[in-house]
């Protein structure tokens, strides 16, 4: 029985990612690009207040998507998503903005 119980464990982990993994939450971002990362995929982005999220700020933010993180420049201005998942964060949906 106990290798069955290892079996289905390692089931769930494979089909689910299992019940641990936290829900993603979004976040609607508005910034400015002040240094890019390309070999990391990493926007420094200086972003107005992100409501429920955190206060205007200065960072730095994974952006996962290589096609959204090709429509960054430095010094340019975008409306984007904060995906945030537990302890995890990155930034998606990126739309240029004026
Ligand atoms: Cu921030």
């Amino acid at each position: 029985m106990k290798s069955f119980r290892i079996l289905l464990a390692l089931f769930c982990l494979v089909a689910f990612g299992c019940a641990k993994k936290e829900p993603v939450v979004e976040h609607a971002m508005r910034g400015e690009i002040t240094l890019l990362d390309p070999e990391h995929k990493v926007a420094t982005i200086k972003h107005e207040d992100i409501k429920d999220f955190m206060k205007a700020m200065t960072m730095e933010y994974t952006v996962r998507d290589e096609a959204d993180f090709a429509k960054l420049k430095v010094g340019g201005k975008i409306n984007a998503i904060v995906f945030v998942q537990g302890d995890d964060y990155w930034v998606g949906r990126v739309k240029s903005a004026q």
